[in-house]
Order: structure tokens, then C-alpha cells, then sequence
């Protein structure tokens, strides 16, 4: 599809800016999936010449709709559409459910892992003396190769039959001993990436996320987890069905 075909013609003759036209114009194509997630634009000359309008004004419009998260840049590889991921809140899953169900791959970057000593804010938490052995489990997690979102979970060693029995699935690991959450608690604060943090994830400084405190318990009401996942803001819509009683 050409995009013109995509855009339609911008009228120099409407209030609103070119590049306010063409990023609007954009939006609704992915918004409709005429554009689909991962699908590459034209180099910026292509689609300027091809819409008659200056490279400055495509550059504005994709600006805008790369910081919104509608577009994502690859160095040398070019502009493609996002792949935003949809994270239900009604639905107790794990990262590595959540990305085979829509057909992504996971996979994690460890940060550190090991046997450690509980803090002592996470020794209240979990209900554990002071000096009592935890896993620190702290990870980047990926799907399809892209950072998506970084994790930090702290778990008691009795719930693990070592850290190592964590490869790919903290929660696969968990069911073996039957000690996967079946009830969560979860606190949300929105947040913005550190220098540090938006340096292991790819994105600029500052860049908007959620931060997702979990506490999880087990079925015989055993608190299983302490989880502290920050997720991508340009990546994730949070959804929830939630009904009248
Ligand atoms: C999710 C959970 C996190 C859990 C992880 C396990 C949220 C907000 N957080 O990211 O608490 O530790 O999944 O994933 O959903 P895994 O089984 O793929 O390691």
C-alpha cells in the first residue's frame, strides 16, 4: 500500500498542520491494524515525496508518534509500527505466559540471582526472621528480542529447589514444588526510567512506565513472592473487565 493509499491526501488548506494531519492520519492506520504491529514504513524521503510535503514535517509527525509509543526507530533498520502488548489485569499469569499467548517469544537477561539474606523491609513482608536465606531473582525481560520490561522478585529458598531451577519460568519452577501463586495482591505507581534503567531497556531517560509491586501467595496462603516489575509505558496497554456486583 502506498502512502498516500494509507493517509489520504493532506490538505495544505485545513487549520491543522501537515505534520498534525499525517500523524493523525497514521495513528488511525495502526489503530485499524491497515498498519500492523512490526510492519516497516518508508524511509522518511519515500513517504515525503510520496505525500508532496516537506522531510521536516514527516519527521515531526513520527516524532511524536515514536515518543507516544505508536512507532518504534531501529538504528539503520528504519521506522516500524509498534508491538504494543495488551496486559490483562483480571488475569493471574506470569511474563512468560503473557508473551506465548500472543504469539511472542520471551526470554531473560539475568541482572544477579543468587542466595542472599533477607532485607529486612522484605523479612516483614514475607513473614520471615531477620537473617533468613531468600532468591534475589533480578532479570530484563524480552519478547521477540525487545526489552520489555525489568524485574526484581525476591522468593524464600524453601519455595525453590535452588536458584538455578530458575531458567526461563520463575513460576514454572515454583509449580514443580507447588508453590505457584494462585492469589496475588498487586500495587501500581506510575513511574519514569532512571539513566541507568532506560539505558538496559533501549529508551530515553525519563521515559514514562508502571511499576507493579506483586505479592504473591501460594495455595496453602504462603506469601511466595515479592515482585517489583517495571514495565514499558510506549509497550504496554493495561486492561480489565471488571462487572458490577
Ligand atoms: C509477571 C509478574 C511477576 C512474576 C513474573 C513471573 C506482573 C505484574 N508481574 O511479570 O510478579 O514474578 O510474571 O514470570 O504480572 P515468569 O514465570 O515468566 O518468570
Amino acid at each position: 500500500m502506498t502512502m498516500l493509499e494509507l493517509t489520504g491526501p493532506l490538505d495544505p488548506a485545513n487549520p491543522l498542520p501537515l505534520y498534525r494531519q499525517l500523524e493523525g492520519a497514521l495513528r488511525r492506520s495502526i489503530e485499524s491494524q491497515r498498519l500492523l504491529p512490526g510492519e516497516a514504513l518508508p524511509p522518511e524521503r519515500d513517504v515525503a515525496s510520496q505525500l508532496g510535503i516537506s522531510r521536516i514535517t514527516v519527521r515531526k509527525a513520527l516524532d511524536t508518534l515514536v515518543s507516544d509509543g505508536f512507532l518504534a526507530r531501529r538504528q539503520g533498520a528504519g521506522t516500524f509500527v509498534s508491538r504494543r502488548v495488551e496486559k490483562n489485569f483480571s488475569r493471574l499469569t506470569s511474563f512468560t505466559q503473557d508473551m506465548i499467548e500472543r504469539g511472542l517469544k520471551p526470554h531473560s537477561q539475568w541482572l544477579d540471582k543468587r542466595e542472599t539474606s533477607v532485607s529486612p523491609e522484605d523479612a516483614l513482608t514475607l513473614g520471615l526472621s531477620p537473617g533468613s536465606r531468600v532468591f534475589r531473582f533480578d532479570r530484563v525481560r524480552f519478547a521477540d528480542g525487545e526489552p520489555m520490561a525489568l524485574e526484581f522478585a525476591t522468593v524464600p529458598v524453601a519455595l525453590l529447589e535452588s536458584a538455578d531451577a530458575v531458567d526461563g519460568s520463575l513460576y514454572a519452577a515454583l509449580a514443580k514444588l507447588g508453590n505457584q501463586p494462585v492469589r496475588v495482591l498487586q500495587r501500581l505507581r506510575a513511574t519514569q526510567f532512571s539513566a541507568e534503567q532506560a539505558e538496559i531497556l533501549g529508551i530515553a531517560p525519563g521515559s514514562a512506565g508502571l511499576l507493579i509491586e506483586r505479592r504473591g501467595f501460594s495455595a496453602s496462603g504462603q506469601l511466595v513472592e515479592i515482585t517489583r516489575s517495571y514495565y514499558r509505558g510506549d509497550r504496554y496497554d493495561f486492561v480489565a473487565e471488571l462487572r458490577a456486583s
